[in-house]
């Protein structure tokens, strides 16, 4: 029997459409069965001064929105998620299960909105230090398939608005990411049917935490 270990940080990313929800199912149900005692929340939100963040960055309007000022919402959003919920928890021993983290600033805001790269570094630095997940699931799939599984659902907000192309470079961003952190970020095919993809994150989940207990 693997040794659960105390406190971990799980995320889970991926463009429109890609499954996220449902992967964060897979997850809990996969955690409650080792008894791991996990808290599952999202980004941008997770406390109540941050999801009234969320809701100025979703929300659409005749007003542009410069790309700074979302990228400083959006850390913003993430120093009061992480600072009150995410390091309490985790060092009270608890994992944390987290619907995007800072990989989605690069893919977003860094490739989609074309923001500089060391600009959210910096950023990153000042509000995490060297915090990082321990685990990133990413859900990859083609944008055009993603966009169709999305529009069957709900209204679109403010990001679900924007052209195919910058849905090519978000998941170009993530890929890139993937491809230098690979012993963090693990790529799930998420084009595959509902049975597969969870079927690729159990195994990534198993693997993972035998090579960690
Ligand atoms: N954002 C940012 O810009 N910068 C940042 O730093 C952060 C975020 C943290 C809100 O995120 C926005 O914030 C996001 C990026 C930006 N904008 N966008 N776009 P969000 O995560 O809350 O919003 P979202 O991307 O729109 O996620 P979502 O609505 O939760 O989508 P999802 O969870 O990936 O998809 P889903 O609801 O699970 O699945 C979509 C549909 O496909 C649904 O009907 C499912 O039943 C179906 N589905 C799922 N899996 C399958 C499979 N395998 N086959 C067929 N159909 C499937």
């Amino acid at each position: 029997m693997t040794n659960i270990p105390a406190g971990r940080f799980i995320t889970v990313e991926g463009t429109e459409g890609a499954g996220k929800s449902t992967c964060i199912q897979h997850v809990e149900r996969w955690a409650t069965s080792r008894s791991i005692s996990m808290l599952c929340t999202r980004e941008p939100g997770g406390t109540p001064l941050a999801e009234q963040i969320r809701d100025i960055l979703l929300e659409t309007r005749t007003e542009n929105v410069d790309s700074l000022a979302e990228l400083l919402l959006v850390f913003a959003a993430r120093a009061q998620h992480l600072n009150t919920l995410i390091r309490p928890n985790l060092e009270a021993g608890k994992w944390v299960l987290s619907d995007r983290f800072t990989d989605a600033t690069y893919a977003y805001q860094g490739s989609g909105r074309g923001l500089n790269i060391q600009q959210i570094s910096q950023l990153e630095g000042l509000v995490q230090g060297s915090f990082q997940p321990d685990l990133t699931l990413l859900l990859d799939l083609p944008v055009e398939l993603g966009l169709e599984r999305a529009r069957q659902r709900s209204q679109p907000d403010r990001f679900e608005l924007e052209q195919e192309m910058f849905f090519e470079k978000v998941r170009s961003g993530y890929r890139e990411r993937a491809a230098a952190q690979p012993d963090r970020i693990k790529i799930v095919d998420a084009s595959k049917s509902p049975e597969q993809v969870s079927q690729q994150v159990l195994d990534i989940l198993d693997q993972w935490l035998a090579g960690i207990g």
